[in-house]
C-alpha cells in the first residue's frame, strides 16, 4: 500500500525497516556478498534484476547497450531505472532489506557515465535526468546505509574474465576505470551527486576466503542491532 507524506509517496511500513544497499564496480562481488547475508535470520536480500535486463519481451538491452551504447544506451538505462524502481518499491517482507545496487548509482554511476564519456546523446541525457529528478522528488526512496565495496579496476577486469558473461566480453578495462572513478568521487570524496545515506567501506580485492572473513568482520557495522 502506498501513502503520501510532505508531498511524497511512501510504501507504508517502510519507516520501520532498515534498507541497505550494496554497491561497486562491475564484479565487485556485490552478489556474493548479499548471498553471505542472505543465510541471516530477519533479512531480506535482494538481488540486482540482471536477468531482466537481458531479456524483456525477448529483447536484450543490455548486449545492445555493450554492442552500440549511442544507439541503446537511454533503452537499457530507462529500464534498469524502472526496474530499480519497482524493487525499491517493493513490500518489504523482513526487518532488514539488503539490496544490489540503488535507483541512485543507476543514474550517478552509468547514465552520467555514459553522458560524459560521450556516449549517449544530449537529449537522451536529458529525457532520463527529467525521470530520475521526478521519481526522487515525488517518491520516497529510503536507504539507511551504502556498503561500498572497494575495488582496483584491475581486480574487477580480472573477474569479468572469469566470470564470462557473454555480453560483457567487450568491456576494456577503461571503462571499469571510468566506472571506479565515478564511485569514488560519488561515495569516497563525496563530491559530485548528492548520497543518500552514510557509507561503509570494505576492501574488496581480496579472495573470497578473505572476502567472507572480512563480511563477518563488519557484520555489527552492517546490521543495524536494533531491527535484528
Ligand atoms: P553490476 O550491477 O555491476 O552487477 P554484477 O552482478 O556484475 O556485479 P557483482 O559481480 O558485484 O555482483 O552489473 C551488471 C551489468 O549491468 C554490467 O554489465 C553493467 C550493467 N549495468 C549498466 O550498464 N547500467 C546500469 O545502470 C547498471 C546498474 C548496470
Ligand atoms: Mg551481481
Amino acid at each position: 500500500m502506498l501513502s503520501s507524506f510532505q508531498g511524497k509517496l511512501v510504501r507504508d511500513g517502510v519507516d520501520k525497516k532498515a534498507v541497505i544497499c550494496i554497491e561497486g564496480n562491475i564484479a565487485s562481488g556485490k552478489t556474493t556478498c548479499l548471498e553471505y547475508f542472505s543465510k541471516t535470520s530477519n533479512i531480506e536480500v535482494l538481488t540486482e534484476p540482471i536477468s531482466k535486463w537481458r531479456n524483456v519481451r525477448g529483447h536484450n538491452p543490455l548486449a545492445l547497450m555493450y554492442q552500440d551504447p549511442e544507439r541503446w544506451g537511454i533503452t537499457l538505462q530507462t529500464y534498469v531505472q524502472l526496474t530499480m524502481l519497482d524493487r525499491h518499491m517493493s513490500a518489504i517482507s523482513a526487518p532488514v532489506r539488503m539490496m544490489e545496487r540503488s535507483i541512485f548509482s543507476a543514474k550517478y554511476i552509468f547514465v552520467d557515465n555514459l553522458f560524459s564519456s560521450g556516449k549517449m546523446p544530449e537529449v537522451d541525457y536529458a529525457v532520463l535526468s527529467e525521470w530520475f529528478d521526478w521519481i526522487t522528488t515525488n517518491i520516497s526512496i529510503p536507504v539507511d546505509l551504502i556498503v561500498y565495496l572497494q575495488t582496483s579496476p584491475q581486480t574487477c577486469h580480472e573477474r569479468l574474465k572469469q566470470r564470462c558473461r557473454e555480453e560483457e566480453k567487450v568491456i576494456p578495462l577503461e571503462y571499469l576505470e571510468s566506472i571506479h572513478q565515478r564511485y569514488e568521487d560519488w561515495l569516497i570524496k563525496k563530491n559530485s551527486s548528492p548520497l543518500p545515506a552514510p557509507v561503509l567501506v570494505i576492501p574488496a580485492d581480496n579472495d573470497l576466503q578473505k572476502m567472507l572473513q572480512l563480511y563477518e568482520e563488519n557484520r555489527d557495522k552492517i546490521l543495524p542491532a536494533n531491527y535484528l
